[in-house]
């Protein structure tokens, strides 16, 4: 790591994400004229081949030697994240809101080395918030300040976050994913069930579930302290490392999203996010982990 300059590749990440935030800006996608990938709600525009071919063109050219993994150009038993310096782009996370025009989608670029996210940048062209974080330097937001203008805030937002008490007490960002069949599905229906059912009910009666609709955004939220749990199967490691990187450098940390395993790899597609607190994530996760019960999700690489 010692020969890798971080801050220049966190800035070359950043230029690159208000490229593909022009891009997407100017785009006119519709979800009637959306492709699909593996269903019908696994949705794919040109879009996000654009932005990615342009990621990739750009990191390529100013580092030749690294490695790339991009959600558009990834060949199933062929790309594996390896412990090389590699860029793992998502060109648009929350492609379904994209297409609906919902305005939670974003550019998410990670950069890992032996498979540690160390450089996180996440994009939201249509609210204009960028959220970026480097290992070991803190992560921020840029985004429009009240007054006008704009203003670069360390994350999380709250000097002094709460600690957090227990699940009854949280606001759970969590996702249905493209797979709507078999036991990855049936688990999904059970935690999120149970995470909203009355304590009478046998449920932990949490504040609410959220569905943003891009685990990149999510994991934003949950670093900015504005959401307390992300909790997700199914998605890839370009939807996770860029927010791995700043949601750790905001004092959360991520376990995996089946029971029992504190260091999740990158790649690994099940995943459970706790926001920063001087106390009480362990406890959460735990918790957590009892809602899931006996249950594991589990997706094929
Ligand atoms: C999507 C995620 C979303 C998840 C979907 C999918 P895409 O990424 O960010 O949160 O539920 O399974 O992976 O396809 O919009 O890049």
């Amino acid at each position: 790591m010692a020969d890798i300059n971080l801050q220049e590749i966190h800035d070359l990440l950043i230029e690159i994400a208000y490229e593909a935030g022009r891009l997407m800006l100017t785009a006119t996608p519709s979800y009637l004229d959306s492709g699909t990938k593996k269903n019908s709600v696994d949705l794919v525009t040109e879009t996000d081949r654009a932005v990615e071919f342009m990621v990739s063109s750009r990191l390529s050219k100013a580092y030749p030697s690294y490695s790339f993994i991009g959600e558009e150009t990834y060949v199933p038993g062929e790309t594996t994240l390896t412990s090389a310096p590699t860029f793992i782009c998502d060109p648009v996370d929350g492609t379904t809101n994209f297409v609906h025009a919902f305005p939670a989608f974003c550019i998410s670029l990670g950069f890992t080395v032996d498979k540690i996210p160390s450089v996180g940048v996440i994009y939201n062209p249509f609210l204009d918030e960028l959220y970026t974080g480097i290992k070991g330097k803190g992560s921020f937001v840029t985004k429009k300040a009240n007054g006008g203008g704009m203003e670069k805030l360390k994350l999380p937002l709250k000097k002094e976050p709460e600690l957090l008490k227990d699940l009854s007490t949280c606001l759970i960002g969590a996702e249905w994913g493209s797979d709507r069949v078999g036991n990855n599905f049936d688990l999904k229906c059970k935690v999120f069930t149970k995470l909203a059912a009355s304590k009478e009910n046998g449920g932990a009666m949490v504040h609410s579930l959220r569905c943003v609709g891009s685990a990149a955004l999510n994991l934003a939220l949950v670093a900015s302290g504005q959401q307390d749990v992300f909790w997700e199967g199914g998605c890839w490691a370009w939807d996770v490392a860029a927010g791995w990187c700043i949601l750790e450098e905001a004092g959360g940390i991520m376990a995996s999203g089946n029971p029992g395993n504190w260091n999740p790899e990158v790649d690994s597609r099940a995943y459970l996010a706790i926001r920063g607190a001087p106390s009480g994530q362990k406890e959460i996760v735990e918790e957590f982990w009892e809602v899931v019960g006996n249950g594991r999700l589990d997706y094929k690489s």
